[in-house]
Order: C-alpha cells, then structure tokens, then sequence
C-alpha cells in the first residue's frame, strides 16, 4: 500500500472555515485503490507551515503529496501547475503579517519557480470523466499556497526524492463561505462541499493510479 499525504489549510481572512479543511478531513485514513490516504491541516502562516509540512513529509515519508486550499472567487476546481519563489500578500495570514515583495525562500541556490510533479491533464481529465468541470491553472497566486507548493517540491528535491508527485488543488468556496458575503460585496461563486470533497477525491484516485 503506498501512502499519499493529503493537506487542507486552516481557515483564513474573513472566511468562516476553509472546504479544503473539510474535505481533507472526509478523506483522512481512505483508501483508494492501492493507495492510503494521511490527511493533515496546515495553518495559513508560510514558515509554520513549511515547518509542519517538513515533519509530515518526515513522519509519513509519502510516496505522493496532494496539497489543496481554497481559492474564492474561482468557479472551478483547478490543478496547479507552477510555485514561483515569491511572496506577495495581499491580505494578512493569520498571524496578521503581511510579506511584500519577497522570496518564498532565500537559499542561494534557490529556483524562481518549481514546476508540479502530478500529473496535471490527468487529473483533469480524471475531474470530466467523473462529470466535474475542472482545470489547469498557471498561477497558485502569491500567499501561502503558493508558499506551502513552492517549500514542498523544495523540501523533497532536497531530500532525493523529487520523482515523489507533488502538487496543489485550488478549490472554490463552498455554500457556507458564499453565505457569509455580505450583501454589498460582489458574490461568491461556490460548490456543494460533496462536490469539493469528491473532486479531490478523484484527483487522489489518479494520482494513486500511477504510483
Ligand atoms: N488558500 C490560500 C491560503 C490558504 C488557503 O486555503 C491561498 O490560496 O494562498
């Protein structure tokens, strides 16, 4: 049985909890053909979470890494493609720090970008097939998610074990977070949380298929 390391982010900004979290959870301890899932929630702070995720890639020792969080405002889910080596928030995390400008990380040697290792137009393809729209995205933003699949990659090329797939699912709000936009704000486009959980329950199918 290999084992895949699947994370959630805590929640975060004004939003009232975070549907990457809860499908995560759903999923923690499933299995899906040969693989297992160790699920784990990250919190919404660059080097706690990069400290976190270096322990969890340390405990578990994953043959697969599927890091997801949420990306409101986006109608679909979407696989990403690339984690660029910068920081440039434009909201607080959750420690109220706000980094402008900066490296996700400043070893010397360190890339500008990492690209993901899953693979992407399966994953996509494995979404249509199971009835759910879904895509590529080329850019994971510039806030923590970015950071976390920027300091994955990093953290297992250093380790030797860059052929270990690794990459991040943005999923969009689901009901609870549309519900909680004020009216004078423009609405948020949302999806059951069925839908999330299942859509990343499929991308761990695939994933799990090629190990
Ligand atoms: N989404 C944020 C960070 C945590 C999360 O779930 C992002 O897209 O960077």
């Amino acid at each position: 049985m290999s084992t895949l390391l699947l994370t959630g982010f805590e929640r975060f900004h004004t939003h009232p909890s975070n549907p990457s979290a809860q499908a995560a959870e759903a999923l923690n301890g499933q299995a899906a053909g040969q693989v297992q899932v160790v699920s784990a929630l990250l919190p919404v702070e660059p080097q706690a979470a990069a400290a976190a995720l270096r322990a969890l890639l340390e405990r578990h020792q994953p043959d697969a890494v599927l890091l997801t969080g949420l990306a409101a405002g986006r109608p679909q889910v979407t696989v990403e493609r690339v984690a660029l080596n910068v920081m440039d928030f434009l909201i607080p995390d959750n420690a109220g720090q706000t980094y402008r400008d900066l490296p996700a990380c400043t070893e010397p040697n360190a890339p500008a970008a990492y690209l993901s290792t899953l693979p992407l137009r399966a994953v996509v393809k494995g979404w249509h097939s199971a009835g759910i729209p879904g895509s590529i995205s080329n850019t994971a933003g510039l806030y923590v998610c970015n950071f976390v699949l920027y300091h994955a990659l990093h953290q297992l090329a250093r380790l030797g074990r860059a052929q270990v797939p690794c990459g991040f699912l943005h999923v969009p709000a689901n009901a609870e977070l549309a519900l909680a936009v004020s009216e004078d704000q423009p609405p948020l486009p949302y999806l059951p949380q069925e839908e999330i959980t299942r859509a990343v329950r499929v991308a761990v199918e695939i994933v799990g298929r090629r190990l």
